[in-house]
Order: C-alpha cells, then sequence, then structure tokens
C-alpha cells in the first residue's frame, strides 16, 4: 500500500511537479525522505530567495511550480517576495512541513500555530488537511486551483507524522482526473467588442502582463496592426506583451493618474487587455481620463475587473480574445503614428569612474542575443532600461509585480532554470540585490548561467527620488555605500567583474555571453 508521501509525489509528478525549490528543515524532512530519482531539490539558502526562484520558474515555463519550506519561519522568509507572486498571477504550489499533528495545540517548537490563515491574503488559498487520510486530495485541490483563472499562489501545511501513513486506496483517483477551463470568448462578447472598436476613430491599445503570460504577444501585435492603434505597456509593467521593436510601440504608461489621462489626450477609445486599471504608483490625483474616451477592459480576472474605479469589463481569457479579435478586426489600412510621437533617445553622459544607468542598458542590448531574457530589478532607471532593452520574443521580461524586492535576482535563477536555451540577463541594484543575494550561491551550485549586472550607485536611488516628490527633504536610511559585490560573489563561488567604464563593460559582457557559466558584473553607476 502506498505511503501518503509515495501519494504525493505520484500525483506531482502527474502534474510535471518534479522540481521542488526548498530549504528544509525538521518539519519537512519526512516528506524528503527517499526523494525519488526523477525529481531535482533546488536549495535556496533563504527562503525568500526560494519563492522568487520558483516564481521566475513558474511564470516561465508558463506552469505551476512546487516549493517546501519549513514551518512559520520560513513561510515568513518567503512572503515578502510572495506579494509579486499575487500580482504576476503566479500559480505557486507552497507547502511547509507541520509539527506532528497531535502535538501543535500545545504550540510546541515550531508548531505553525493557525497555519492556514498565515499566508492570507496573499495566497489564492491555504489550508492544513484535517487529517492524514487527506493530504493528497488537499494537495490536489491545491496545484488545480493554482493554475485555474486567475491563477495565483496557494499554501499547505502539512504535519509531518503523515508523510509515513497509508494512503487511502481511493486516492489513485486523484491522478487520474484531467481538469479543463472553458478557454474561449462568447460570440457575443467578440461581437461587441468588435463593434465597438470598429466605431472608434483613435483607439490606443494597453497591454498588461496576462498577455505575455498567456503568450499572446503575436495576437496583440495583430490587433494592433489591423487597428492601426498604437499600444502602451500598462503601468509598472511585470512583463513585457509586445515587441519594444515595433513601430507602434509607444513605451511604459507612466504610473500616475495624472500622466495616464496625459497619454490618452487625442484617443477616444482605450483597449486593456491582460492588466489592472491600472497599477498606479505614484499620488498625482486628479481626473482619470480626458473627456469623451472609452476604457473597455479584457482580463481573466474578476477582481481585476471588479475593483477598476472606470471602465466596461469584459470577463474573458486574454490570449483566446485578442486570437479571436486578430481573425476578426478589418485591417484599417491606417499606420499608427506611434513611432513618430516616440520621443528620441538621449544617452545620459558617463563620468569618470562611473557609467550612467543608460551606458549599462544599451551596452548589454548590443551585446545580447535577439532571445535574451531580461529579469530587471533595478528601481530608479526602469525609464532608462525600457528605453535601450530590446525584447521581441514573448516571455523575454520579468520584473517584480508588486514592487517587493528581493524577487530579481533568485527570479532569475529560476527563470534560467525554465528556459537552458536562453540567456538571462538579471539588471538588479545594489539595494535590491541584497534582498536575494544567496540565489548566487544557488547559481553556482546547480551550474545555472544567468549573467548578473548588479548597478551599484551606492543609493537607493529611487527613494531618493521620492524624497523629491514628497517633498521630505534628506531622509535617515537612504544610502548603501562600501558594498563590494565583486567580493560577495567570490564568497558564492561566482566569477565577477567590477567595470567602471563603457569599454570594460562591453569586454566583460562579451566574455560573459561566450561562456557558458554565472557571473557577475559590478557596473559602477552614478544617480542621476
Ligand atoms: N523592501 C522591500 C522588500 N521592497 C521594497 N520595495 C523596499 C524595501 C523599498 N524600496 C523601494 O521601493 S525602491 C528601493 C527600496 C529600498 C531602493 C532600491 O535600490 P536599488 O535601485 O539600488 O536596487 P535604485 O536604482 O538605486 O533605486
Ligand atoms: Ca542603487
Amino acid at each position: 500500500m502506498a505511503t501518503v508521501r509515495e501519494a504525493t509525489f505520484e500525483l506531482l509528478r502527474r502534474h510535471g511537479l518534479t522540481t521542488v525549490f526548498g530549504n528544509p528543515g525538521s518539519n519537512e524532512l519526512l516528506f524528503l525522505k527517499d526523494f525519488p530519482e526523477d525529481f531535482d531539490y533546488v536549495l535556496a539558502l533563504h527562503e525568500g530567495a526560494a519563492v522568487a526562484m520558483a516564481d521566475g520558474f513558474a511564470q516561465a515555463t508558463g506552469h505551476a511550480a512546487f516549493v517546501n519550506l519549513h514551518a512559520a519561519a520560513g513561510t515568513g522568509n518567503g512572503m515578502g517576495v510572495l506579494t509579486n507572486s499575487v500580482y504576476s498571477k503566479s500559480p505557486l504550489v507552497i507547502t511547509a512541513g507541520q509539527q506532528v499533528r497531535a502535538t501543535v495545540g500545545q504550540e510546541v517548537m515550531l508548531a505553525n500555530v493557525d497555519a492556514s490563515l498565515l499566508t492570507r491574503p496573499l495566497t489564492k488559498w491555504s489550508a492544513e488537511p484535517l487529517c492524514a487520510d487527506d493530504v493528497p486530495r488537499t494537495l490536489s485541490q491545491a496545484i488545480h486551483l493554482a493554475s485555474l483563472p486567475a491563477p495565483g499562489p496557494v499554501y499547505v501545511s502539512v504535519p509531518y507524522d503523515d508523510w509515513d501513513k497509508p494512503a487511502p486506496a481511493e486516492t489513485s483517483h486523484l491522478t487520474q482526473r484531467h481538469v479543463v477551463s472553458d478557454v474561449r470568448p462568447s460570440d457575443e462578447m467578440l461581437n461587441d467588442l468588435l463593434v465597438r472598436l470598429e466605431a472608434a476613430e483613435r483607439p490606443v491599445l494597453v497591454l498588461g502582463p496576462d498577455v505575455d503570460a498567456e503568450r499572446a504577444n503575436e495576437a496583440a501585435v495583430r490587433v494592433a496592426e489591423a487597428l492601426g492603434a498604437p499600444v502602451w505597456i500598462a503601468p509598472s509593467p511585470a512583463r513585457c506583451p509586445f515587441p519594444t521593436t515595433h513601430p507602434g510601440f509607444l513605451g511604459v504608461l507612466p504610473a500616475d493618474v495624472t500622466s495616464v489621462r496625459e497619454a490618452f489626450e487625442g484617443h477616444d477609445l482605450v483597449l486593456v487587455v491582460g492588466a489592472p486599471v491600472f497599477r498606479y504608483h505614484h499620488h498625482r490625483p486628479g481626473a482619470y481620463l480626458p473627456p469623451g474616451i472609452c476604457v473597455l477592459q479584457v482580463s481573466g480576472d474578476p477582481s481585476e475587473i471588479a475593483r477598476a474605479p472606470f471602465g466596461d469589463g469584459y470577463l474573458a481569457p486574454v490570449g483566446a480574445t485578442l486570437s479571436a479579435l486578430a481573425e476578426v478586426v478589418g485591417h484599417r489600412g491606417q499606420d499608427a503614428t506611434a513611432a513618430a510621437r516616440r520621443p528620441a533617445v538621449v544617452r545620459g553622459a558617463d563620468r569618470v569612474g562611473a557609467m550612467h544607468p543608460d551606458t549599462v542598458f544599451a551596452t548589454i542590448a548590443a551585446a545580447a542575443p535577439d532571445d535574451v531574457v531580461y529579469v530587471n530589478e533595478s528601481t530608479s532607471t526602469a525609464q532608462s532600461f525600457w528605453q535601450h532593452a530590446r525584447m521581441v520574443e514573448p516571455g523575454s521580461f520579468y520584473s517584480p509585480a508588486s514592487g517587493g524586492l528581493g524577487f530579481g535576482l533568485p527570479a532569475a535563477v529560476g527563470v534560467q532554470l525554465a528556459h537552458p536555451e536562453r540567456r538571462v540577463v538579471a539588471t538588479i541594484g545594489d539595494g535590491s540585490a541584497n534582498f536575494g543575494i544567496t540565489a548566487l550561491w544557488t547559481a553556482a551550485r546547480y551550474h545555472v548561467p544567468v549573467i548578473f549586472v548588479i548597478l551599484n550607485n551606492g543609493t537607493y536611488g529611487a527613494l531618493r527620488r521620492f524624497t523629491r516628490h514628497l517633498d521630505t527633504g534628506e531622509t535617515p536610511g537612504l544610502d548603501v555605500p562600501g558594498i563590494s559585490f565583486t567580493r560577495l560573489a567570490e564568497g558564492y563561488d561566482v566569477p565577477s567583474e567590477r567595470v567602471d567604464n563603457v569599454d570594460d563593460l562591453a569586454n566583460a559582457l562579451t566574455k560573459a555571453f561566450a561562456g557558458t557559466s554565472p557571473v557577475l558584473i559590478e557596473a559602477i553607476t552614478y544617480f542621476d
């Protein structure tokens, strides 16, 4: 008779969840006992890194990823990064070991008291099975829920004395279940959208991360071209849903109410696909929209539609909707004038001993192959990044979706594990890097060939910018001088180089792309 552990591994195998990202403790060892040979365990040295790696892996593969954390403390360490998984809708199946069932009530050491409440409201669903018999079914529920629309992270706490118990015979049904969800918008909905789109004279598209998540980038291009509509990426982007080289690409919408309104001036219809309306950041209150404009939002996420402060909502899978629209929208023969409206790129000047961030991103773009994947967590330089990076293929960009730092550096490891055939470049700020630095060890240990470029300007640049916006004057806690990333890299056994000028950076990148191992390039920059 199979044990609960064996039944669980069979279930995970059936769902393709054969990579376990984790950091173990005493509560987890009985789950990991007799670890099957066809499974991989990827050890992260901090749970934030484990969650971020799994998140990068899930987003890049387009499938659920499995995480195993240690009790409440390990879960807590993972929760900062988990704030991103909510908004990137990453289907993470996060498990944690619980103390022995009969002892949790006494609150013995490492008991995860009220475990199922711990990760709320970040997880879509969380549970602790009521008995050992129900562990496999609870995990099956978690796996399905994580992936069913709208996808998102789930959490299951399992007492460790459950794993060696016999699994009920009926458990075998679980591995045979085949679940499909509705994958097409209705004809009525499509027709309504079509009529409104075709009636518009000057439509504009705003695309969000779910377009890339559903690999609908090409369909979005076809819809934009047929409508003659230019394309913005929705504010605070976590992914790149549209080729940045397309003449109709306008860039990333600024993340404040007033700038968005200004960007929409001159248009009569905004079609938002696969994004919330909107993920504003800087508070610049005012009217949301110019007069007389109509906003249509297509999303597969009921919450995203329900919470929008304006616009009409269409609840439907974004990939299928864009593909269907691409088939039916008539070509107007009208060229999007976007290219003309995009300001010319002006590169900031380097200084002696410190590059402008523009130099870093432009030099990477010149050295990188066309199918390069970027993971970016360099906060004050986002605009510079988007001006210079070239991203053409789906799945070319990942960034922390809620702004929770500690995602980028480890997520790059997860993305690279998912895409051995593409090269991942992680552009990470010196401040951000420290929240996930231990992932360097995982990259070295498992030979994951990420090129880590640390932009070292010695400060929390984005916060410096906010002090101006909020008019606070100088505050404490803004500078982080004196950190050597080459020495940190050496400690984690990742080869590294420190560069402070464009020639040395270009040489370091050429070497890095020619090689097949992880490399860290510490790029000395200044805050602009
Ligand atoms: N802690 C966490 C987990 N997430 C955060 N977003 C912050 C703190 C606050 N924070 C920001 O929102 S941006 C930022 C911090 C500390 C500075 C990041 O500095 P950096 O990049 O060096 O990575 P820049 O380009 O210098 O801003
Ligand atoms: Ca910085």
